[in-house]
């Protein structure tokens, strides 16, 4: 307790000062403080350093980049896609937000995926208000595996706010799937496994709430549970869920394919600030997935919301649960292989656990402590840690500002006491990092390149845009001894995480295929009327429901305007015909609401009562042509 009042006032300190006296306050307090580690070249000469270490990570106009960067968007709900090392931010796709562009939200095909995978009270719940949700909580952003590296199938992330769980594929980068967890609430930490691949994802049930949760237990947090997921990737189910003591924060996977781990910073099963950190330890809970399976083979669950719940809880042969110093929050593999970094929070160290020891551990051969390699005390607030490939490690320290590199090996080797120092290298960063991420860090192939410091302030870094500030996602070169940040990247709400992955690996389409399972319905739905897709122009009447099938080729589409009746339902599906790169067009029906994009040799519908009479127009919102003005046409409405 004292510990965290104390680090909160630092921080508040730190805020002020940084306020009167700009960006070099940190510099100032931590010379003062003797931590010269802390100080660099790049805090300390400011812009004219920058500038002449901009080449490295500039990318010229034209040129292309070496990585691609997956970025959530936390509360703003969609996933981004930077360009590495340029942090371009190249596109933005819609997930578990509501996206006025593409339509994301609006769309039959995307209403579809948003609803789809929802349990059947949320189901219900949505339905009685003729709503999709609107809003998501996007953090944790990853690809899946096979191997021990990233394969460039699929992109998984969560949403921490209604406890869901997306896939994008990214042979079109789109999202495809999401699926609501039953049980658990408040999806937080996300991996997939690693090995032998994906295979599972492991999703992490944050908060702990009764089981069912209908309004039972409300006044007995004592039976309240959180619930650690494990979903099949390939088919986005839920395969298994265990019960665990504490909660979950986040969660990683080996490289073995053998187990899981997570970290809990409320083993009190506090539902207060006070009561949540009031042990000194909590734990990091292993996951033995082999014994799981077996447990789910010989019927040892009870089914809750259809899914098979395991009982986790402490003295269960599923878990084992290692005592860590209070509220430990991030939790990364190494790429060696042998090692899962558990990050302090309000403990200044980070507890390095040795996978080799987990079989011994799971056979109660060793204490749970047992498994601990190393203990370096790293700084005030570690957060995250990533990978270099070479055997360091890079965490964020998110009271003091800094990144600080250190060996693993080193760390380990002063844990078993021998006299060295793990701690290679500090740097501040601007300012209070969250999360980090390094080129392929979090496969085996981590290369040792870049890394990026994703800062929840920026406070004074850019120009004033009023008293909501961007965050300042710094990148770093790590591919020499010394560190250095070559690049601030303000970002827009509240990206949690990245990865960063070679280009080679990733090989999105340009153009859709015409026959592409996102609009299945639309292709039924043709055929039973007779309308070949991106052939056929028609208006079809069904009682009081039209469907209107047009196909466009720039700059036009292939209907000028069709007529219905005031109070008709009425769906326009619109078909891409044009077969370029880049070639997309959109459908807005001005006064209606209305708006989608159509992908070049895609299909997008959606569906809307015509209750205005009127002229209307629609028009092509995607500029796509020198007659894109041109590009429209009418919906005439009948007064009823
Ligand atoms: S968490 S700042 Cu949502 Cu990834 Cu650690
Ligand atoms: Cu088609 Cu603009």
């Amino acid at each position: 307790m004292s510990k965290k009042d104390e680090n909160h006032e630092d921080e508040q300190v730190d805020i002020a000062k940084r306020g009167l006296l700009g960006g070099t306050a940190k510099f100032a307090a931590l010379a003062g403080a003797g931590t010269l580690a802390g100080v660099t070249g790049t805090s300390l000469l400011g812009s004219a350093d920058a500038q002449a270490s901009s080449a490295k990570g500039s990318v010229a106009p034209g040129d292309l980049d070496d990585y691609y960067g997956f970025w959530s968007s936390g509360q703003a709900g969609e996933m981004r896609i930077l360009g590495m090392p340029s942090m371009r931010e190249l596109m933005r796709i819609p997930v578990f937000n509501r996206c006025s562009a593409t339509g994301w939200g609006a769309t039959n095909e995307s209403r579809k995926i948003l609803t789809d995978g929802l349990l059947p009270e949320t189901k219900k719940f949505l339905e009685d208000k003729g709503e999709v949700w609107q809003n998501g909580d996007l953090h944790h952003p990853h690809m899946s595996f096979t191997d021990g590296t990233y394969d460039g199938r699929y992109l998984f992330m969560n949403d921490k706010a209604n406890t869901r769980v997306a896939r994008v594929r990214c042979d079109v980068m789109k999202c495809d799937k999401i699926i609501e967890i039953p049980n658990a609430s408040d999806i937080h930490g996300l991996r997939p496994q690693k090995y032998p691949r994906t295979g599972y994802v492991f999703a992490n049930g944050e908060h702990r709430v009764p089981i069912p949760n209908d309004g039972r237990d409300l006044d007995d947090p004592s039976k309240y549970h959180a619930i650690f997921t494990a979903i099949d990737g390939d088919k986005m189910e839920v395969a298994w869920q265990v019960m665990v003591d504490g909660n979950l924060d986040n969660c990683d996977a080996d490289y073995q394919g053998k187990y899981a781990v997570a970290t809990c910073y409320n083993s009190e099963g506090g539902v207060t600030l006070a009561e949540m950190v009031a042990a000194e330890q909590d734990w990091a809970v292993i996951f033995d997935i082999k014994r799981i399976e077996e447990g789910v083979k010989k019927g040892d669950f009870k089914t809750y919301g259809g899914v098979p719940v395991l009982d986790g809880r402490k003295g269960s042969p599923y878990t084992r649960y290692v005592p860590v110093s209070n509220s430990p929050h991030g939790c990364n593999t190494a790429p060696d292989g042998k090692y899962i970094v558990i990050n302090g929070k309000l403990s200044p160290t980070a507890t390095v656990l040795d996978v080799r020891r987990f079989a011994d551990l799971f056979n109660d051969k060793i204490e749970p402590r047992g498994v601990v390699a190393a203990e370096p005390e790293l700084g005030l607030g570690p957060l995250h840690t990533a990978f270099d490939g070479k055997g360091n490690a890079f965490t964020t320290l998110f009271l003091d500002s800094q990144v600080v590199k250190w060996n693993v090996q080193k760390a380990v080797d002063a844990y078993a006491g021998k006299d060295v120092n793990p701690i290679l290298e500090k740097i501040d960063v601007q300012y209070q990092p969250g999360h980090n991420h390094s080129s392929m860090g979090e496969t085996k192939e981590a290369d040792g390149q870049w890394l990026v410091s994703l800062n929840k302030f920026s406070k004074d870094r850019f120009i004033n845009v009023g008293p909501l500030k961007p965050e300042n996602e710094q990148l770093i070169d790590i591919s020499s001894k010394k560190m250095e940040i070559v690049h601030d990247g303000p970002t827009f709400a509240e990206p949690h995480d990245c990865i960063i992955v070679r280009a080679d690996i990733v090989n999105p389409d340009s153009l859709w295929s015409k026959t592409d399972p996102m609009w299945a319905e639309a292709s039924a739905q043709a055929k039973k009327d007779g309308i070949t897709l991106y052939q056929d122009s028609k208006v079809v009447r069904d009682g009081n429901k039209v469907r209107v099938y047009m196909y466009s080729a720039a700059p036009n589409f292939s209907m000028t305007d069709f007529k219905v009746k005031q109070g008709d339902e009425v769906t326009v599906y619109v078909s891409n015909n044009d077969k370029i790169d880049d070639l997309t067009h959109g459908f807005t029906l001005a006064n209606y609401g209305v708006a989608m994009e159509v992908g070049p040799q895609a299909t997008s519908s959606i569906t809307f009562t015509a209750d205005r009479a009127g002229v209307h127009w629609f028009y092509c919102q995607w500029f796509c042509h020198a007659l894109h003005m041109e590009m429209r046409g009418r919906m005439l409405v009948e007064a009823s």
